[in-house]
């Protein structure tokens, strides 16, 4: 009895502590976030698929806290990585500089634009991007980089 005790208690541990880390394919956190980066070569498009059939989006980073623990991860692993830009979520195709998260369409607050930016180069940059070492570029959606994909966490304590 003392062991079948023993073992569920063990099972209750491991089940509460393990519900509120980042579910299969997500790779780490942030508050209530998980995260994925994907190392292919997406278009804007392609990358927003892709999180999308993860059970994601493209990442809407909305804090300098937020960014620079982003940053952390792209920089400790580039190594994994051949580009340095990754898609975000943002876009300012409806109209020219009033930039939008695309998920949820919430108009953006927060940005880290690198020096220079955004600047719409040859009028079509549409698409944010992120590159390794932290700060945004805007670039032309049918581009290629790689991708950063986000989600909510999935509290298994609350459906119990
Ligand atoms: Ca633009
Ligand atoms: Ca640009």
């Amino acid at each position: 009895m003392l062991l079948l005790k023993t073992v569920v208690v063990i099972t209750l541990i491991v089940y509460c502590s393990s519900s509120y880390s980042c579910p299969g394919v997500w790779e780490f956190s942030l508050g209530t976030s998980c995260y994925k980066f994907l190392n292919g070569n997406y278009t804007w498009v392609e990358a927003s698929v892709q999180c999308r059939l993860i059970g994601g989006h493209l990442a809407m980073i909305t804090s300098k806290e937020e960014n620079a623990f982003i940053r952390g991860y792209a920089v400790r692993h580039q190594s994994h990585y051949s580009l340095y830009r990754f898609w975000l979520d943002g876009k300012d195709d409806e109209s020219e500089n009033h930039w939008y998260w695309d998920w949820n369409a919430v108009p953006i607050k927060f940005f880290n634009w690198n020096p220079g930016q955004p600047d719409n180069a040859g009028s079509r940059q549409d698409c944010l991007t992120f590159f390794t070492g932290g700060t945004w570029d805007d670039y032309m959606c049918d581009g290629v980089s790689h991708a950063i994909c986000e989600t909510e966490y999935v509290d298994t304590n609350t459906i119990i």
